[in-house]
């Protein structure tokens, strides 16, 4: 229908997709035939079918373990690659990636070989598919504070491949201020900053997020609407938030869609975007999103699309020539 039309036609695009959260489970058994890894599952369907998640350790169990088939550069090449077509098939024109080298470095997979991988992917696709995309280096939260130092130490020759950084994985008992040191060093670095809060973690979540890490934007951010002191100091300041309605459902954040509240964060004047989190594990990828959300809310229309989309522009990392080309 027309809506669905405008949905994957209007520019749009991406801010909150975990490049790994990518790796369909064709690819993991393609990659794992490929380097000889063995896999807990029989076959693809079997794997498909653990995909039954609770909440979000539930989830990142299976997405760590999925990563694992990851070895070479190809390999990174080959499921950033994947990505990029779906999202230019979804009328995505600038995506912003998330990754996390921690999930490899610590297998014994080099940094080098994650960034050269990616960053290929990156300049292939905007050659021969005229996307635009940059990558964010994401820290492991359930890690400590020194092991994303040194994370940090071994990007830093890669300054030039990474746009910025972010937070992830387990929110729940740790909170943003765990990593204020680390985050202030990016920040002297030039990096852009940003976080995951208010996914599953409290208000006070987001709250140190912007007022000790002193991120752009939060990931997520849902449970800012329990707080509304929070929800005007993000309205004040246009503070964009990344959010991701199928992985809010998969993971037990809202128990449907049309309990969502991404209505009432636009009506409250939120600067909202909608993302697509990890497409393989939560049933699809950013039209997905999309189409499925605005058939659930009724609030949610042509103008909200249009919203919607200019948002997610307005609150990329992109270069304000770029922007002002797809707005
Ligand atoms: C994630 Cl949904 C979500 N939340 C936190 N960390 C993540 N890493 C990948 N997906
Ligand atoms: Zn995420």
């Amino acid at each position: 229908d027309a809506l669905a039309e405008l949905l994957r036609t209007m520019p749009k695009t991406e801010l909150h997709i975990h490049i790994e959260g990518s790796l369909e489970p064709e690819l993991i058994f393609e990659l794992a035939r490929r380097n000889g890894v063995a896999l807990a599952y029989p076959d693809v369907d079997g794997l498909r079918r653990a995909y039954a998640f609770t909440d979000l350790q539930s989830f990142l169990d299976i997405y760590y373990a999925g990563a694992s088939v990851l070895q070479t550069e190809a390999d990174f090449f080959d499921m950033a690659m994947a990505y990029f077509r779906r999202a230019v098939a979804d009328g995505v024109v600038h995506a912003e990636l998330f990754f996390d080298p921690q999930t490899h470095t610590d297998r014994g997979v080099p940094f080098e070989t994650v960034i050269r991988g990616l960053t290929r992917a990156r300049e292939t696709a905007q050659r021969e598919l005229g996307l635009s995309s940059a990558l964010i280096l994401c820290f492991l939260r359930h890690l400590s504070e020194e092991a994303a130092f040194e994370t940090l130490e071994e990007a830093l020759p890669w300054r030039d491949h990474f746009v910025g950084v972010g937070l992830d994985s387990s929110e729940r008992g740790h909170p943003p201020e765990k990593f204020a040191k680390v985050f202030a060093r990016c920040r002297e670095l030039g990096l852009r900053l940003v976080a995951h809060a208010g996914e599953e973690g409290p208000p006070a979540y987001v709250w140190s997020a912007l007022d000790v890490l002193k991120v752009e934007r939060i990931d997520h951010g849902v449970r800012a609407l329990e707080d509304a002191n929070l929800v005007q100091r993000l309205a004040r300041d246009r503070v964009p938030l990344t959010v991701c309605p199928l992985s809010n459902v998969k993971l037990r954040v809202f128990d449907r869609l049309s309990d969502h509240n991404l209505g009432q964060l636009l009506a409250s004047g939120l600067v909202a975007t909608v993302n697509s989190d990890d497409p393989a594990y939560f049933g699809g990828y950013l039209h997905q999103n999309f189409v499925e959300t605005f058939a659930a809310l009724p609030a949610l229309q042509a103008p909200q699309a249009y919203t919607l989309a200019r948002n997610s522009i307005e609150a990329s990392f992109a270069q304000a020539s770029a922007k002002a080309r797809w707005i």
